[in-house]
């Protein structure tokens, strides 16, 4: 039934019960790196939740999988204390909700601004922090205050520059991700070993990065893009577009297609021109991001509890038809 049929105790409930279930497949995912269902099954159980509790706001608790990044840290690896936090990003599916993101942007800023537009790479999240242009710690995301500490793995990854071609004292943000060549080589070989296989390249390149043994990561071929600038040392950097630029020269890896779209239709072609090139990239993608291009007005713009007010991720629809796996009971 509709949410707004619903009176304020069932809501309360059918949130704690999805809120229970979203808890779970975020730890299968996150923790284990074993997700139980599809990302698109995921996605939906959480828009109904988020739907529950925009209907009954009096039923939002803090602790709910909406006001928090998902995500913890694995015993065996050290703490690392995010200073500026490694925030989740809000996501649409449709081009409606993508016209409702991009009119609450002009409403807020007063007038139509520029998106830098790039493709959604379907890794993890990672940060990389340089001193004097020496990479001194690397960590993964964990609940986006606290991660892991992952610098010897991501030292073994040899698209992330040791040393820069400046030195200067930043950090950096971008994704780890298993090519998708790696990923079937992987597999094949877990195969032929007899050991389980992974369900995707994602989270393939999840359990990867956070092995205590590094010569496990090595093995594993990862590779990463690098897309955001969080402290910028004396950089002059005015716009997303030219971060991505500026974090090229400085020796990242960074990924070519990003492109400055000025209004809707030019943001519709590029996801039209993306979607249709999706299987022949050699890594997957899982959808494309729209960033504010300005960084004044990304500040200005802010953040929720969650995730940024200037960006957006547009994702795919899933690659085949699925039929159903399993029997949902959070529909509501
Ligand atoms: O940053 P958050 O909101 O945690 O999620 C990022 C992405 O991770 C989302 O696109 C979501 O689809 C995916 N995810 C998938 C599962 C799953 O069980 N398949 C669990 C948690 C997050």
């Amino acid at each position: 039934k509709p949410v707004t049929a619903y009176s304020e105790q069932e809501a309360s409930e059918a949130a704690i019960a999805l809120r229970q279930t979203l808890n779970q497949w975020s730890e299968d995912y996150y923790t284990k790196d074993n997700p139980e269902v599809e990302d698109h099954v995921y996605d939906a159980a959480y828009r109904d939740l988020q739907e529950l509790e925009t209907a009954f706001p009096s039923i939002v608790t803090p602790d709910s999988i909406t006001q928090r990044v998902g995500g913890a840290v694995l015993s065996g690896f050290t703490k690392v204390r995010h200073e500026i936090p490694m925030l989740s990003m809000g996501d649409v599916f449709s081009r409606d909700e993508l016209t409702e993101f991009d009119q609450r942007i002009q409403k807020n800023v007063g007038h139509p601004v520029a998106y830098n537009v790039e493709l959604k790479i379907d890794g993890l999240a990672i940060s990389l922090v340089y001193e004097n242009g020496k990479l001194v710690q690397g960590s993964t995301r964990g609940d986006g205050t606290i991660g892991e500490d992952i610098t010897q793995n991501l030292q073994t990854i040899s698209s992330i520059p040791q040393t820069l071609t400046k030195p200067v004292s930043i950090e950096v943000r971008g994704e780890c991700y298993m090519p998708k060549q790696a990923f079937a080589n992987l597999n094949h070989q877990q195969e032929e070993r007899g050991e389980a296989v992974f369900a995707n390249p994602r989270n393939a390149a999840a359990g990867s990065l956070r092995q205590l043994d590094t010569r496990v990561t090595k093995a594993r071929k990862l590779d990463t893009f690098i897309y955001t600038i969080s402290t910028f040392d004396d950089l002059q950097v005015k716009t997303q577009h030219e971060a991505i630029e500026t974090l090229e020269e400085l020796g990242f890896m960074t990924n070519p297609t990003q492109r400055v779209c000025h209004n809707l239709e030019e943001v519709w072609q590029y996801i039209d021109d993306y979607q249709a090139q999706r299987d022949d990239l050699p890594y997957g993608i899982d959808g494309i991001v729209l960033k504010v291009n300005d960084l004044k007005l990304q500040s200005q713009l802010g953040h929720t509890v969650k995730v940024p007010r200037w960006e957006i991720a547009y994702k795919f629809p899933p690659e085949e038809a699925q039929t159903v796996v399993r029997k949902i009971e959070w529909t509501v």
